[in-house]
């Protein structure tokens, strides 16, 4: 067999770079001949799930819906990677129920203070403010995993670093 199909779960704050570290993984997957598909805001939150916000329940079902696509897309063959911020523990348990033994839980540990003083998309300074309801890591949870499968600390490495850990890791999962 050629490829295991795998989902590269990524979970981290806003701004702690799972959608750039998720992007430099799959150009190097894709450099080794794999076929790959990045679920992530853009290409999520702006159609399927455009009918949802940010309240709990909402972020509950975004998450489910995006685990239930990364389950056909790893059905059909394919190498799935998601960078959504996924911040409650029973949603990634239950993505990895039902992903199955395929799923890798990468845990972009970008700590909050870095990513507040990148703050990208100027979105923290609003929350700050009161802008924003439940903006994660300000108004709302997240639960760090315990036992991610990977961890990585994008202040601490270069993308090009941080994207070769992350793929020798997933060698061993991913025979071919
Ligand atoms: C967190 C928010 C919020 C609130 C808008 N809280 O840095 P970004 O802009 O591009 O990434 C964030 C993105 C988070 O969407 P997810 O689908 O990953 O979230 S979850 O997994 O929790 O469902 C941020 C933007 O949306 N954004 N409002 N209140 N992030």
């Amino acid at each position: 067999k050629c490829q295991k199909p795998l989902t590269l779960w990524f979970t981290g704050l806003s701004g702690s770079g799972k959608s750039t570290l998720a992007n430099e993984v799959e150009k190097g997957l894709v450099a080794m001949g794999k076929h790959t598909m990045l679920l992530d805001g853009d290409n999520v939150r702006h159609g399927l799930n455009k009918n949802l916000g940010f309240k709990e329940a909402d972020r509950i079902e975004n998450i489910r819906r995006i685990a239930e696509v990364a389950k056909l897309m790893n059905d059909a063959g394919i190498i799935t990677l998601t960078a959504f911020i996924s911040p409650y523990k029973d949603d990634r348990e239950n993505a990895r129920r039902i992903i199955g033994k395929e799923f890798v839980e990468i845990y972009v540990s970008t700590p909050l203070e870095e990513c507040e003083k990148r703050d990208v998309k100027g979105l923290y300074k609003k929350a700050r403010a009161g802008e924003i309801p439940n903006f994660t890591g300000i108004s709302s949870p997240y639960e760090a995993p315990d036992n991610p499968d990977i961890e990585i600390d994008t202040s601490k490495f270069s993308i090009e670093t941080a994207a070769d850990i992350v793929i020798k890791h997933i060698l061993k999962y991913s025979n071919g």
